[in-house]
């Protein structure tokens, strides 16, 4: 469009050549012309004063040559002369005919104005006696090369120049604009955001010269709580005046409501500290000067907050001498103390450092840990280790069974410490609490004289604790042993009603009612009550899976107690035997006690409990003697009795304890239990017995029990 512009009015000077006459002036504009002396080739007239001012388009400058020169020679061109100027200046005064050492004549040489105007002067004096001819000189316009004419203070282009006739234009190097005065390049640099809580910040191109014409602006914005701290490196470069304060180029910082700056020179202002979590910086240049710019790196720090107390027994992390906005601390309580907030119990807890400079929540507390009441262990009972009955953290029990009666197993420590988690916990069985299993074998009374059953001797209170009397109707009519303190070993024929003999199974309908017979502990006297007994009843009747009702074969049976019997020193336990052990295998002639309320001699019951000490009988003589009988003795039985006869068990008796001493553990075991015989007492007409070690595994899988 400017290049348009400039043609037109060229074309415009061409064609018109327009000359003015204004007094003694005359304007000429266009891109050539000629210019004469009055009267050329003439001599020219005296006493002339004619100038021409000479114009040619921005852009172009005036070439001057003059074809011909003839004037009046003078001493310093005092009388007629022709003067050249522009901008002010005299390019050269001429006159004669040619140049002598005071003056000077055109001569070949062009002459140039500075700018795109020209004046040339013409004077003559009073007088052209000699009749000079004058002048006759031609001007062109000839074009500015403007990229490399300008001087170094005032480049034509900040970045890039591109010379045309008639102008130039300029351009920017990549990533500049080129700003609305043509010449200079500036940068985007308006919409800079920093929102990290540290960075670096520089002026563009910083360390080279920052660009010209540019209007900066940095924001830093970072969350409410920060303050923001500046510091401005050493090297520091931007444009000033001596007088003036930054007049030409800046920084200014707003921060908030605080302002800092306009900043300028080559003193950097090192650190500025804004109280400010939003910071503004511009900067601004204007179209010149080469100044290397600033850099800063800025940090931020949070508002304080006051160190944290940790809670007695518990502790803080990280634990620094100082925390500020957005510092996190965990709170921990030691090892056996809980954590409480509000009320609750929690794993640990955090806080906060706000941005107003105070904790997010209150400090939790930390309680000792509390296993509170030890768990009750049935039969035994539990004494601290510390004073005041402390359950506290790291607070010591120890278990004890109710001695005498009960046995503590496993007979290990017993201590139980109690733990972080709240638990009593022992160091074999953790938290497991071991048993009270009741003590086998050891009557409270021992034997000083024996009774018989028939044919015997009166028992005295207490000597067989474990003996159980089965009653109907506030009658005997069988005996039991009890194991443990909720069964008891008795007889299978005890427990049904009387059978057909051909009938081969027995049926569970012929078992009887558990409520129609009483189990009675602690018992002696035979009709009379006794102070020391404990009735109960059966709730589950357990025949030997191999009982034979024909043959009485396995004529064993279990019954669970409906409660557990109290023991004291008449209701005591016996031991079972140990398996395939010498000890509690019976030979012929091991002498065995048997006790029970069974009939006596003349078919009468005893006052109180009777029992016999007899000796075991060879099993294939026990056979031989019932085989004349066709009663068959088998490997389940076990016979005793005298070869006379006279010390027996007989009816009512049955289900009854055979036991003998455990040599080894000085312990009383159930060998066997009262079964069959034929008659009482006679002579080769042993009693036979249930063997118990024939079925002890069975006795154990269904109750559970062994020796303690
Ligand atoms: C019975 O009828 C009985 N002499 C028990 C034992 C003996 C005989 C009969 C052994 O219960």
């Amino acid at each position: 469009m400017m290049e348009l512009c400039i043609k037109r009015f060229l074309i415009t000077l061409v064609v018109y050549n327009l000359i003015l006459f204004q007094s003694n002036a005359i304007e000429l504009k266009g891109m050539f012309g000629e210019i004469r002396s009055p009267n050329f080739p003439e001599g020219y007239p005296r006493d002339s004063n004619i100038s021409w001012n000479i114009s040619v388009p921005d852009g172009f400058r005036v070439k001057l040559y003059f074809s011909h020169f003839d004037l009046e020679p003078s001493y310093l061109c005092e009388y007629d002369y022709v003067k050249i100027e522009a901008d002010g200046q005299v390019l050269g005064t001429f006159c004669g005919q040619e140049s002598t050492d005071t003056e000077q004549i055109p001569g070949q040489q062009m002459y140039f104005s500075p700018a795109h105007d020209m004046t040339v002067t013409f004077i003559s004096d009073f007088s052209n006696e000699e009749r000079f001819t004058g002048f006759d000189a031609h001007f062109a316009a000839v074009d500015v090369d403007e990229c490399k004419e300008k001087n170094d203070e005032e480049l034509a282009c900040d970045h890039y120049c591109h010379n045309y006739i008639g102008g130039f234009y300029c351009s920017c190097r990549f990533g500049y604009i080129l700003h609305t005065d043509n010449r200079t390049c500036r940068v985007e640099c308006s919409d800079n955001l920093f929102t990290e809580r540290s960075g670096i910040i520089s002026s563009p191109d910083f360390p080279n010269p920052y660009p010209k014409s540019s209007d900066c602006l940095y924001r830093i914005e970072l969350e409410e709580g920060f303050v923001i701290n500046l510091m401005f490196e050493d090297s520091f470069d931007i444009e000033d005046h001596p007088e003036v304060m930054c007049p030409y180029d800046y920084v200014k910082i707003k921060a908030g409501r605080k302002e800092f700056g306009p900043i300028c020179g080559d003193r950097s202002p090192r650190r500025i500290e804004t109280g400010s979590y939003s910071v503004q910086i511009l900067f601004h240049s204007d179209n010149s000067g080469e100044n290397g710019g600033w850099r800063l790196s800025y940090d931020a720090v949070g508002t304080p907050c006051p160190v944290p107390q940790p809670p007695v027994n518990g502790k803080i992390e990280p634990s620094l001498k100082q925390y500020s906005f957005k510092d996190q601390v965990l709170i921990t309580c030691d090892t056996g103390y809980n954590m409480i907030k509000d009320n609750l119990e929690i794993e640990k807890f955090q806080i906060v450092c706000q941005k107003d400079g105070s904790w997010s929540s209150v400090m939790p507390t930390c309680r000792i840990v509390d296993c509170q009441t030890p768990p009750i262990l049935e039969h035994g009972y539990v004494e601290f280790n510390t004073r005041n009955n402390l359950s506290t953290y790291q607070s010591q029990i120890e278990y004890f069974c109710q001695q005498a009666f009960y046995q503590i197993v496993p007979n290990i420590t017993s201590i139980y410490t109690c733990q972080e988690n709240k638990r009593w916990m022992n160091k074999n069985l953790g938290a497991k609490l071991p048993t009270c299993l009741p003590v086998c074998g050891i009557p409270a009374f021992s034997r000083t004289k024996l009774a018989r059953i028939a044919g015997g001797k009166f028992a005295e209170r207490g000597m067989s604790p474990w003996i159980a009397m089965l009653s109907r109707s506030g009658s005997p009519f069988c005996g039991g042993s009890l194991i443990g303190d909720n069964w008891i070993v008795t007889a299978a024929h005890c427990l049904h009603n009387s059978l057909e003999e051909d009938r081969a199974n027995l049926l569970s309908s012929d078992i009887v009612d558990s409520s129609s017979f009483k189990i009675i502990l602690g018992k002696h006297r035979t009709r009379q009550q006794d102070n020391t007994e404990q009735s109960l009843q059966a709730k589950n009747i357990i025949l030997h899976p191999q009982y034979n009702f024909s043959t009485y074969s396995f004529d064993i049976a279990l019954l669970e107690l409906n409660n557990h019997a109290i023991l004291n020193n008449y209701v005591k336990p016996v031991c079972l035997p140990d398996e395939e052990t010498t000890s509690t295998v019976l030979h012929e002639g091991d002498m065995v006690i048997v006790s029970g309320w069974g009939k006596q001699f003349l078919q009468k019951l005893p006052d109180s409990l009777a029992e016999i000490e007899i000796p075991v009988v060879d099993h294939s003589k026990c056979k031989e003697s019932y085989a004349k009988l066709q009663r068959s003795v088998t490997d389940d039985m076990i016979c005793a009795g005298e070869k006379e006869g006279g010390k027996d068990s007989c009816q009512g008796d049955s289900g009854g304890p055979m036991v003998t001493i455990n040599k080894q553990t000085k312990r009383w075991f159930l060998a066997a239990t009262v079964s069959w015989g034929v008659g009482c007492a006679q002579n080769e007409k042993y009693g036979v017995y249930s063997n118990v070690q024939k079925s002890l595994s069975w006795i154990k899988t269904v109750t559970g029990i062994y020796n303690v």
